[in-house]
């Protein structure tokens, strides 16, 4: 039986301690006063500071004044242009809207991102194009240069050396032709064995038809790759017979075939099928569309940017996108139209019918795992020559309100770009791991060794403010209230479950995020053990965002999902933060959840991190390594005369 009581702090509401002598209690609370005054001195300063924003393009300002509770109005994006919802719908029904919290400007300056990707304003979705050339990382990405919402797309462009700090570039494409009036929409880059590049990309037509273009590099001598050149016969491929004008579209990087033809898939419905159709092509100029579908499975809707690639079954490094063979196992993943998630599967690729075969079909493509059970959408890998890894890029939307959007001036982050590896522990799932450059913002750390975290409890700890984090934990679990708990055929989900406050034996235990020293915003990331009637033991990796802010107008899902742990582990995580983000892996990110969240209280200074364990029966220790980490370097290139198209 699960107890659901709200676990309480381990210190008594005011904090103070009765048994204490009075003159200490007057010295601790002068202490506390000088505190409290320091804290608003620097917190007006903070206001003052960042009051200054500027106005954006459609001429809104964050305003330095706490703003008045307006009513939202849900506004649809993307749909009606023959694309999935890009607004967010924070409230249940149709027809019910919501209010406004009165987000003030330094609430909303401290919800931008230091070391995520982002541009330096408006709207931003879908990673493009990503790829290696000439000793620079190249990121394209979906982008509105006019406003913080979906909508008028073309590519953004931004180089780096290292992935994590960037340098913003001119426009690489902009809506200037009929077969992309509409928009220049997602697309993926294929090397050419002579080492140029071939960018394939769905445009939305004049009359937002979805057609698929070609683009390739002005200059290939251009490490920056500024300048992109449209094939004069575009669009190279139009909806084909028996697919909808709207249905057709995010054509996939290209491999090799054994025939020496380039083959690439294209994301599609028919019904409530979602299909990806397959093209064989020699020059990238005329194109053949083969009889059978890479995939189909039934009831998941459209499918958008689908990936297709190999993993290793023995090594540690990535492969490029070509390479097939007896140690290779290959990964489909489909972006669901229907429900704005990643799923992928594991199987093998069939290259005589240019078919897909997952593993397992019950954990088929769109029906099975996900890339992440948070926010995390219309990913894309690459194969990183420069590492010999295969790198993953996510967009990882807001889960705010399109007005606090509006008012903060941008919206959307990418996620750290993550290496990508078969796990071959389990065989069944990928691992997801942030790349070993974020590990150069690392500054101070902190090390805390075997905490004692007691069943019903919360330990604080003091790394300063905690709104810029890397955190590896692990955790025992009291090996005898393991043993002892009694077993039930109940099942738990992370999704339905209340959260935190949702007591078992077993769990939850791990980390509070982005808290205030009340817990009165709070984001947990942690464990839940199952045991079953049965005696095993199943683990849950969650991350409940129910008590993250005080605001209504944000989402507060409770999301995860089961994280195997193999024989010999102890439950790990890794958490990146990162202000309004919060990226969490387990067990090496063979489970992996990100949030967004956007606290009033436990932002800046006030961000504090804590050890929490709501089990009714276990203790759990916890050996944590943390560091603060800097901020990165994202800013225009600099010197470069805006040679844009
Ligand atoms: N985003 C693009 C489309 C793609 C969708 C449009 C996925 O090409 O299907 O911005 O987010």
């Amino acid at each position: 039986m699960v107890d659901t009581r709200p676990f309480l702090p381990v210190s008594s509401s005011d904090g103070s301690n009765p048994s204490e002598p009075l003159a200490n209690r007057c010295k601790t609370m002068k202490m506390r006063l000088s505190i409290f005054f320091g804290l608003l001195v620097v917190g007006l300063f903070a206001a003052l500071l960042t009051s200054n924003v500027t106005e954006n393009e459609h001429g809104s300002l964050a305003s330095s004044t706490t703003a008045k509770p307006e009513p939202l109005r849900r506004v649809s994006r993307g749909p009606g242009a023959g694309v999935s919802e890009k607004s967010n719908w924070l409230f249940g029904r149709d027809d019910e809207n919501g209010v406004a919290f009165p987000w003030n400007n330094s609430m909303l300056s401290w919800q931008r991102t230091a070391f995520h990707f982002q541009p330096e304003r408006n709207w931003m979705n879908d990673p493009n194009g990503p790829l290696f050339y000439k000793g620079w990382y190249h990121f394209f990405y979906q982008y509105n240069p006019h406003a913080p919402v979906w909508g008028d797309i073309v590519w953004g462009h931004a180089v780096s050396k290292d992935l994590i700090h960037w340098l913003h570039l001119p426009l690489a494409m902009v809506a200037d032709k009929t077969y992309d009036k509409s928009g220049v929409w997602t697309g993926s880059a294929t090397f050419l064995p002579n080492g140029k590049i071939v960018m394939l990309y769905t445009g939305s037509d004049a009359q937002a038809v979805q057609v698929q273009n070609l683009a390739y590099p002005a200059d290939h001598s251009d490490p920056l790759l500024i300048n992109w050149v449209k094939f004069t016969g575009n669009p190279v491929l139009v909806p084909p017979p028996g697919i909808l004008s709207k249905d057709f579209r995010d054509p996939t990087t290209a491999w090799l075939t054994s025939e020496g033809k380039w083959r690439f898939a294209i994301g599609s419905k028919i019904n409530k099928t979602g299909i990806a159709l397959v093209y064989d092509t020699k020059d990238f100029i005329t194109y053949e569309k083969l009889d059978g579908l890479l995939r189909a499975v039934d009831g998941t809707g459209m499918w958008e940017c689908v990936d297709f690639f190999p993993v290793s079954k023995t090594e540690e490094n990535g492969l490029d996108t070509s390479v097939n063979g007896p140690d290779v196992k290959h990964v489909m993943k489909v972006s669901l139209d229907d429900d704005k998630n990643d799923y992928y599967a594991i199987g093998t690729y069939h290259e005589k019918n240019a078919s897909f075969i997952p593993d397992d079909p019950t954990i088929d493509v769109g029906i099975g795992l996900r890339y992440d059970y948070g926010v995390y959408y219309a990913a894309k890998t690459f194969y990183d020559q420069n590492k010999n890894r295969r790198v993953l890029w996510g967009w990882i939307k807001e889960s705010d309100s399109e007005a606090a959007d509006v008012k903060k001036g941008w919206a959307s982050v990418q996620s750290i770009p993550r290496t990508i590896l078969l796990d071959q522990k389990t065989g069944t799932h990928l691992l997801q791991w942030p790349v070993e450059e974020i590990d150069s913002l690392r500054l101070n750390s902190y090390e805390f060794n075997q905490v004692k975290v007691q069943a019903g409890s919360v330990v604080p700890l003091e790394v300063g403010p905690a709104t810029q984090l890397d955190i590896l934990a692990e955790f025992e679990i009291d090996k005898e209230a393991l043993e002892k708990a009694t077993g039930s055929n109940v099942t738990f989900s992370c999704s339905s479950s209340g959260g935190t406050v949702e007591r078992g034996a077993l769990g939850p235990f791990g980390l509070l995020v982005l808290a205030d020293d009340s817990l009165s915003e709070q984001t947990p990331v942690y464990f839940y053990i199952a045991k079953g009637s049965d005696g095993n033991l199943k683990t849950f990796f969650c991350n409940d965002q129910s008590r993250s802010s005080e605001a209504s107008d944000v989402k507060k899902q409770v999301y995860g999902s089961m994280v195997p742990v193999v024989e010999g582990e102890n439950l790990s995580l890794r958490v990146l933060v990162d202000h309004s983000i919060i990226e969490s892996f387990a067990q090496g990110g063979r489970t992996v959840i990100t949030s967004r969240v956007y606290p009033t209280k436990a932002i800046y200074g006030a961000a504090k991190l804590f050890l929490f364990n709501n089990a009714t029966e276990a203790g759990v220790s916890a050996s944590l390594r943390i560091w603060q980490m800097n901020s990165a370097f994202i800013r225009p290139f600099p010197n470069l005369d805006n040679k844009s198209q």
